[in-house]
């Protein structure tokens, strides 16, 4: 009469810069968990198809304006929204895969050199989200990233941006306490990366603990 209690499913966020090759990644983590048989769900942040993802698509394509307060807090709430059907699912045993988190959040609000927008301050509408169980940092130069057919056409992929965002994102992760962040080489190619990420995924042992802790404050 033993009573079966399935073990939850584990985080894992991958970041960094825009043409690291975080999307390829994840969709390949993906398709091998679901070859395994394991429940997995693959979340993108933003996620453009809520009401508030709507308001970040027309502001990164240019089609509106925001304030820099402003959007950088529909970017949080694009992610608020979204935490409690992750934590359901992380509880029912799905391993959640997530493009971008709350770190892209932080580092990419600060790279705008707008002095009202520290890293701390982009960093606290982020506190009480889930911790990652699992957190990558595709590490890349932005000239490195550029050269991969060049940025696109929406905000923030311009190379002074995208070298500024890589410095945050490492002070930030510096700045993190309890944290872990494994930094992966991505200039290499994507078997290379894909081999690495695997290797590390496979290291990490299930958390006994029914739930992931939350970010705290910087
Ligand atoms: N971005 C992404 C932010 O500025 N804040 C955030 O919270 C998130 C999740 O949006 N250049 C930026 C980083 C990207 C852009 O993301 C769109 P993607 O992964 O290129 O679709
Ligand atoms: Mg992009």
């Amino acid at each position: 009469s033993a009573t079966t209690v399935s073990k939850r499913g584990i985080l894992i966020v991958i970041e960094g810069l825009d043409r690291s090759g975080k999307s390829s990644q994840c969709q390949r983590l993906f398709d091998r968990f679901q070859s395994q048989g394991r429940k997995v769900r693959y979340v993108k942040f933003p996620d453009r198809s809520t009401s508030t993802g709507h308001m970040i698509n027309s502001y990164l394509t240019g089609q509106a304006q925001q304030d820099d307060h402003s959007i950088h807090l529909i970017f949080s709430a694009n992610r608020w929204e979204a935490i409690k059907s992750i934590s359901l699912d992380l509880l029912s045993g799905i391993d959640v895969i997530v493009d971008r988190y709350s770190f892209s959040g932080a580092v990419y609000s600060a790279a705008k050199q707008n002095p009202d927008l520290s890293l701390e301050w982009a960093w606290s509408p982020e506190i009480g989200l889930l911790k990652p169980d699992l957190l990558f940092f595709f590490d890349i130069s932005s000239a490195d990233a550029a050269k991969r057919g060049g940025y696109g056409a929406e905000r923030y992929e311009k190379e002074e941006m995208q070298s500024r965002v890589r410095t945050l994102f490492k002070e930030l992760f510096a700045r993190l306490d309890g944290v872990a962040v494994h930094q992966v080489d991505a200039s290499r190619t994507m078997e290379e990366v894909a081999a690495d990420v695997l290797s590390i995924v496979q290291g990490t042992t299930e958390d006994e603990t029914l739930m992931s802790s939350a970010l705290h404050k910087l």
